[in-house]
């Protein structure tokens, strides 16, 4: 019984800091007006540097221009450094180009903000493998 106990104790446990860890990084819901892309190239991923064409519409399929791109990448495994980079203002029609380093071959994340210069804001998130050479 005591064991049992135990277990259902350190369960509950795991469940609470599990949604600690959730409640901390809240993914933001989706701005239904603002659509924003990913434009990859038609290649592989490699390390190197590149640079990464992002589009931005509203619900009207209208370009965006304006706004700030934020990109954010992070590898699948701890301690690396995470790469960032971003773009302003953008094309007539809505493109923003991110200049971007991939650092090293493997699986990231990439978690890309973008934000309306009156402050609205939309967040996507897309996991991209990269080649090493
Ligand atoms: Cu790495």
């Amino acid at each position: 019984m005591t064991h049992l106990l135990r277990a259902a104790l350190l369960i509950l446990c795991a469940l609470i800091l599990a949604s600690c860890r959730q409640s901390a990084q809240p993914m933001p819901t989706p701005d239904p007006d603002i659509q924003l892309e990913w434009l990859p190239a038609d290649k592989p991923f490699r390390v190197g540097l590149d640079a990464l064409i992002f589009s931005l519409k509203n619900a009207r399929s209208e370009p965006i221009r304006g706004a700030l791109i934020e990109v954010r990448g992070d590898m699948n495994h701890a301690g690396m450094v995470p790469v960032n980079g971003m773009a302003e203002g953008g094309t007539d029609d809505g493109r923003y180009v991110v200049p971007f380093e991939w650092t090293m071959g493997g699986d990231w994340i990439l978690t890309v903000r973008a934000t309306l210069p009156d402050g609205r804001s939309t967040q996507r998130r897309y996991e991209v493998q990269v080649r090493a050479q």
